[in-house]
């Protein structure tokens, strides 16, 4: 991907996640973006929506740093489990881990879930989202090193591997990705934002 301009944008990436930062710093390089990155995305909000928290997010950080920056909010939502743990996948994953979760899918139960990803992106003069999604399956065991929290167990559709056991994948065709490319690309043709 080839950005229209020779200089570098500048942006804060909020967030307490190391491992989400690494993801969007290696894709943002590619459009001439200097990723920096801010520690925290404030006080989350309960909802079920990661648009809402995302947004939330970044208005509050917006407020403190008054420089262009994004928030973004995941959650991993499994179909028999009624979305559980969704927007409360952190939480989720402190508390009973990747086990935890096979543990509560029997093992004749329908795996299908879904990874999304809000992005909320606020300058001076915008405020704009922008939304990824990766569908899958939940693996009948922990396979892989690589990645982190629920990588271990999901499946990309189309793929025999975890996200873990093949990362790669991971960083072509995963919700964050595709969120991430959505606004990078928007930053490219929108250099002025
Ligand atoms: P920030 O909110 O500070 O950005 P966080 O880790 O709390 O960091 P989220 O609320 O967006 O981030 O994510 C909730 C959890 O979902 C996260 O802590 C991981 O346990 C899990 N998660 C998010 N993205 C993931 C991914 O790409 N692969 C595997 N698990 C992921």
């Amino acid at each position: 991907m080839i950005p229209n301009t020779s200089k570098h944008y500048d942006l804060y990436f909020a967030t307490s996640n190391e491992h989400k930062y690494k993801e969007a710093a290696s894709l943002a390089k590619n459009y001439n973006i200097s990723l920096k990155r801010h520690p925290t995305k404030g006080i989350e909000v309960r909802s079920d929506d990661v648009v809402e928290i995302a947004v939330n997010g970044v208005r509050e950080i917006y407020t403190a740093i008054q420089k262009p920056v994004f928030t973004e909010d995941t959650g991993l939502f499994i179909k028999s489990l009624h979305g559980f743990p969704g927007t409360y996948s952190g939480w989720v994953y402190s508390k009973i881990g990747t086990r935890g979760i096979l543990d509560l899918l029997k093992s004749d139960a329908p795996r299908s879930a879904i990874f999304r990803t809000a992005i909320a992106f606020k300058t001076k003069s915008k405020e704009r989202t922008f939304t990824g999604m990766c569908a899958g399956t939940i693996s009948k065991n922990e396979r892989g090193e690589s990645g982190f929290a629920y990588d271990k167990i999901f499946v990309p559709s189309g793929y025999p591997s975890t996200f873990a056991e093949r990362i790669e994948l991971k960083n072509q065709l995963s919700h964050r990705y595709k969120a991430l490319t959505e606004l990078f690309s928007y930053i490219r043709d929108n250099v002025c934002v």
